[in-house]
């Protein structure tokens, strides 16, 4: 849009005085952010509003993207940015006398997911609209996020996330467009005497009102404003005969108050139950009826809208679509399968076990009822159907119900025309492992779409000196096409260009041990090598690989403190889910170990730890850009793709990995030269299950290093971690090691001992930070929206350059 600093003062001043009528001055930050926020909606108003018309009138197909999770991120900056005016803002803003940085700040993070998974829709988001394709986000709007996390005493602890306290500026609330979403109850089927339908009667059912609230998803200089909806559960309106208690009240709202913090770990609740369906449900009714209103047969559904499965959270979906064509459009059964599978597709995210969500068939029976009913036929179906030809051993372990339970991830695949992973091997892993026999039978439905970030907020946005030097080097086609990034790399051995690449970094550097400086008063040096890690707790993620190195440099410097140490700094973010207890144990070692290394004048400031707290997207977009390495050590076959591997290699830092998720398609865009893989392969790791010959004590014993550095945990060396590092000391020998950390640390130790090396010629350091950032666009979500646009969903997208 076109706007002028003049212009921005004026709007700015007088929304000031409606909002507030005060002066500039009497507002707190907040509420000057507010100000802005507003004002940036009312920018974005024309926009989102000639969108949604557009797809109306010319009736586009549309794309549903239900996820439980979305991690949007702050939205003032990003959505100056896509609508093309952040300079005048920001020069406006200057001239209006505000700290225009720190109303950045003073915008909450909505923390409506817990990691990659919903950090992915969001990324997702932002690029079907700059890629001009009609989608739609479908989610939950939680009125808390996921917690705020503090350490106390080296311990985590969760704080609630109150982030719609002050409101929020970017959402629209539609009752006009709420729906009814039922409960438990009784149903059963009776015969209409006007029509001779069958139609279902409810009874005792508890309902729910599902209210939306829309957030407009704007696309990059291209005038698209997509929708995300947020579903928030309410009361329904007073009926006379019902009066509702304050109890009733609060018991409903309880369907929406809090994200499950649970990252794969699958935690069987009622609550969570009703949360899927919650979204699942109002989701669907709301597409049905806005479709109704348009269009005349409901037969044509699956060529003008697509429903995609973000995991499995929102499989319900698949027999909701269902209820609704069979019991309010009274269509046959196969005809409404026929749309229904047409319409439907499916992203798994994990291959762990327990994070395959199964529900107890009792209890979906007895809070879905109809639903139970639906998914029952469609498992009788598949039985019939597939045992002749399959046999009833493989039916039998891929059918929905199994062990008296319903499995998520089954129904998913069998109710939707596609399934994909999210990173070659994943795919290849569920179709030769996790879904084996559901490929067997459906070869034609898995398909492989890696992941992707978008380079807007993660480059644009997080690392603008960065995005300055491109401009410079390569001109700005880069912002909205990222396969020109490739071409910096003729620049690879001009050594001017590389000293500016590595001034950025220090620049990134620098303002990264600022912040830490103001927030934790740790001192940091930014000419030391920064080493990140940043994800959730995890064991299969392997922190604790990573804090086992940082022992083993720490007894190095001790034992021979006059000899030469690449200066490094370890950066950890990461969040563990509050039941965790191990996770949570992992993060007391981190703390303990910074509080030692940090306080030890024999480091001499070449051993630093900083754990920042309260990791989040805000959070990473101010350490992914200060980053020399990223570590991406998850036990090989674990990590379905990773996401943090790509927004690091975007900013130059180079990974240190193994073959794991995206890391191999990593690799193979900017060659093993240019990372620093180490580790078991997948195939070593899968043979030592088969073979179940994996010892930790054997090495343990062999290796005197090994031994020094697990020693550590137990013997005194790190101060006020005897439960925890007793604990962890007995995962790894007495429970032998369920990730194969002592597995890989030999291993691990080497690839640091390369990357120290490495780091010692910076010429070439700067060569290979080049290498990775001019093929980061080959992980450009535009990319791989693109993919799912042409491959899964059929729609129709404007063609870019992006494509090509
Ligand atoms: C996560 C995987 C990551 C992957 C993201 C996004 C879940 C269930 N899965 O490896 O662990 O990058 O999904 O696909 O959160």
């Amino acid at each position: 849009m076109k706007l002028t600093t003049a212009q921005f003062k004026t709007d700015y001043r007088k929304l000031l005085k409606t909002l507030y009528a005060e002066e500039q001055d009497e507002l707190s930050t907040s509420e000057q952010f507010l100000v802005l926020g507003n004002l940036v909606r009312q920018y974005l108003a024309d926009q989102w509003q000639q969108t949604t018309a557009e797809y109306n009138r010319t009736q586009r197909k549309q794309v549903y993207y239900f996820s439980i999770e979305f991690l949007p991120g702050r939205l003032l900056e990003s959505n100056l940015l896509n609508l093309g005016i952040l300079d005048t803002v920001r020069a406006g803003s200057k001239e209006l006398g505000l700290d225009f940085d720190q109303l950045v700040a003073a915008e909450p993070d909505p923390g409506l997911g817990n990691g990659g998974l919903g950090r992915l829709a969001s990324c997702f988001m932002d690029s079907l609209a700059s890629m001009q394709i009609a989608g739609n986000g479908n989610g939950i709007r939680y009125r808390y996020g996921l917690f705020k996390q503090a350490f106390i005493n080296g311990y985590q602890v969760e704080l609630p996330d109150d982030w719609l306290r002050n409101g929020n500026v970017w959402e629209v609330r539609k009752e006009s467009k709420a729906c009814t979403v039922r409960f438990g109850g009784n149903v059963y089927l009776r015969r209409d005497e006007a029509s001779g339908q069958l139609v279902p009667v409810y009874e005792n059912t508890q309902d729910v009102l599902a209210v939306p609230y829309d957030t407009a998803m704007l696309g990059y200089h291209n005038h698209v404003g997509n929708t995300m909806r947020l579903w928030s559960a309410e009361l329904p309106p007073q009926a006379d005969d019902h009066y509702y208690t304050q109890a009733d009240k609060a018991a409903v709202a309880r369907i929406t108050e809090v994200l499950y913090p649970d990252d794969s770990n699958y935690d069987g609740q009622l609550l969570r139950l009703h949360q899927e369906y919650f979204f699942s449900s109002a989701g669907v009714q709301s597409i049905i009826r806005h479709y109704r209103r348009h269009q005349q047969s409901l037969v044509d559904l699956g060529r003008q809208i697509a429903i995609h499965i973000n995991d499995t959270h929102p499989t319900l979906v698949i027999p909701e679509l269902m209820r609704i064509l069979l019991d309010e459009e009274h269509l046959d059964w196969s005809v409404a399968w026929k749309i229904t599978t047409q319409v439907m597709s499916y992203t798994n995210h994990t291959i762990l076990q327990e994070a395959l969500e199964k529900w107890p068939q009792d209890m979906l029976a007895r809070e879905l009822p109809r639903i139970y009913q639906i998914i029952a036929e469609i498992d009788r179906r598949f039985r019939v159907e597939m045992t002749p030809i399959y046999g009833a051993e493989r039916v039998q372990r891929s059918a929905p119900f199994g062990d008296g339970q319903v499995r998520m991830a089954y129904l998913a695949v069998i109710g939707s025309h596609s399934t994909n992973g999210v990173a070659k091997l994943h795919t290849e892993l569920l179709q030769r492992d996790v879904l084996a026999d559901l490929y067997a039978i459906y070869p034609e439905r898995f398909n492989n779409k890696t992941n992707g970030i978008t380079l807007r907020r993660w480059v644009q946005l997080a690392n603008e000196p960065l995005s300055e030097l491109l401009d410079q080097q390569i001109g700005s086609g880069w912002r909205s096409a990222s396969s020109e990034l490739k071409t910096v790399k003729a620049y690879q051995n001009d050594p001017a260009f590389l000293a500016k690449l590595a001034q950025v970094k220090l620049t990134n550097k620098q303002r990264l041990a600022d912040y830490v400086a103001a927030t934790l008063q740790i001192k940091i040096d930014p000419i030391a090598l920064f080493d990140v890690q940043i994800k959730r707790l995890h064991a299969y993620k392997r922190q604790l690989l990573h804090v086992l190195g940082i022992i083993d440099l720490y007894q190095r410097i001790k034992a021979a403190p006059d000899e030469h140490y690449q200066a490094r700094v370890h950066i950890f973010g990461a969040k563990a889910a509050p039941s965790y207890y191990y996770a949570k144990e992992i993060i007391k070692l981190i703390n303990a170990l910074a509080d030692l290394v940090n306080h030890d004048p024999a480091m001499r400031d070449r051993l630093k730890i900083v754990f920042l707290p309260n990791y989040s997207v805000s959070l990473a977009e101010k350490i992914i850009p200060a980053a020399d390495i990223g570590e991406q050590i998850s036990t090989a076959s674990k990590e379905a793709s990773g996401t943090s591997n790509m927004k690091l290699m975007a900013n130059g830092a180079l990974a240190l990995a193994t073959l794991d998720g995206a890391n191999i398609e990593i690799r193979d865009a900017v060659g093993a030269d240019n990372l620093f893989l180490f580790g078991l392969t997948v195939d070593e790791v899968y043979a030592y299950y088969a073979q179940q010959n994996y010892r930790a004590q054997t090495l343990y014993d062999q290796s005197p290093r090994i031994r020094r550095i697990l020693d550590a945990l137990v013997d005194g060396t790190i101060p006020g971690i005897q439960t925890e590092g007793r604990d962890i000391y007995d995962s790894l020998l007495r429970f032998n090691d369920d990730y194969f950390v002592v597995r890989d640390l030999e291993s691990y130790l080497a690839a640091q001992a390369q990357i120290d090396q490495a780091y010692q010629d910076q010429n070439q350091w700067q060569q290979r930070a080049l290498e990775n950032i001019a093929f980061a666009g080959r992980f450009s979500a535009d990319k791989t929206v693109n993919r799912y646009a042409e491959d899964i969903w059929h729609v129709h997208h404007q063609s870019r350059p992006e494509t090509k």
